[in-house]
């Protein structure tokens, strides 16, 4: 009997050793220490059937095999429930790893590069400027009199005198005229700054791009075409443009440029949307060509402007322009 008591022993330590789960070790808990059907409790409820000369030795191996095997077992039970549960620092190692935390262009962004990618290959350069700029830069050197509604401190956020966050990214083509002889075929995009009250088609701050073409023998045809050309490689080749008469104080003549876009409907139709005020545009006022030091009898250009946030509000069907500037990752993630 003590031999089997040995046997059964080592069985129980061989079987702790193995368990690999907590569940697999409450089966061999039950299976050796189990009050009704452990095999080690029924030799110690045979014990009152021994004879007295038997008893005390087998007792004793009982229990020194009862004791062995519950100290293994609570040892293991330790050893796997480290494992399986948050530990003292509340680390959970069984936990699945997070997800790779992946990066988005942001969808502004990637109308800007879109379309900064069409004038590339039209010949154009990319050129950028101070944010914080003068009233010299920002309005004066464009033809547009500090007496002007868009100079007025009710539109434009000023530092100091004199000193100002650009309203346009137009400084910019203003200091690249100044820096460089024509001819100039530049885009100019970037973010600028207008004291706007904040809504669903306003935000204070907002991304702008331009273009300033000025050479030789440049016309009101180089500008149409070349506009006409962008809007149907950004929106396809079956895009409409149209040009409607208008004014700023920077271009003469000036016009507001619409687009009227073809869609594939789901069952395969094509459609056209209504037009789109997309952009405006117009020959450089001979004045601003003056300011910088051009010979404006010489020389010509043209100029357009348009906001990206708009061109992507319209691309993705959003209908909150402040939904682009407030970095809400349930939102932008989903533009990957
Ligand atoms: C120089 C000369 C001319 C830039 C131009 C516009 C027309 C225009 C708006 C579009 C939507 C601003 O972002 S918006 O609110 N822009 O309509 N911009 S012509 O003309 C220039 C620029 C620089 C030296």
């Amino acid at each position: 009997m003590i031999e089997d008591l040995r046997r059964l022993e080592r069985e129980a330590l061989a079987a702790i050793a193995a368990a690999a789960g907590l569940d697999e070790l409450e089966q061999v808990r039950v299976r050796y220490l189990g009050r009704r059907e452990g095999r080690i409790s029924a030799v110690l409820r045979r014990l009152g059937r021994l004879s007295p000369e038997e008893r005390p030795a087998v007792g004793a191996a009982a229990n020194r095999a009862k004791t062995a095997v519950a100290e293994a077992l609570k040892n293991r039970l330790a050893e796997l429930e480290a494992v399986a549960a948050p530990d003292r620092d509340g680390v959970d190692l069984t936990l699945p790893a997070r997800g790779r935390w992946r990066g988005t262009i942001h969808p502004v962004s990637r109308v800007i590069d879109d379309i900064w990618a069409i004038f590339r290959s039209l010949g154009f350069t990319r050129a950028r400027g101070p944010e914080v700029d003068t009233e010299w830069y920002n309005f004066v050197a464009l033809n547009t009199p500090l007496d002007h509604p868009a100079a007025d401190e009710q539109d434009t956020l000023y530092l100091g005198p004199g000193l100002l966050l650009r309203s346009h990214t137009s400084p910019v083509q203003i200091r690249t005229m100044e820096q460089y002889p024509p001819p100039i075929r530049i885009i100019a995009p970037g973010m600028v700054y207008r004291r706007d009250t904040y809504d669903a088609t306003h935000t204070p701050a907002f991304a702008q791009i331009e273009g300033l073409v000025v050479d030789e023998g440049v016309t009101f045809v180089d500008l149409k075409a070349t506009l006409a050309e962008f809007a149907r490689r950004f929106w396809g080749p079956g895009t409409r443009v149209r040009f409607r008469p208008s004014f700023f104080p920077f271009t003469e003549p000036s016009a507001e440029v619409d687009v009227k876009r073809v869609i594939v409907r789901e069952d395969g139709a094509d459609e056209e949307t209504d037009w789109i005020e997309i952009m405006g545009a117009g020959m450089v006022d001979p004045a601003v060509l003056d300011n910088v030091g051009y010979d404006s009898e010489r020389y010509t250009g043209w100029a357009f402007g348009m906001g990206p946030a708009r061109v992507a509000l319209l691309r993705h069907g959003v209908r909150d322009l402040r939904l682009f500037y407030e970095n809400d990752m349930r939102f932008l993630g989903q533009f990957r």
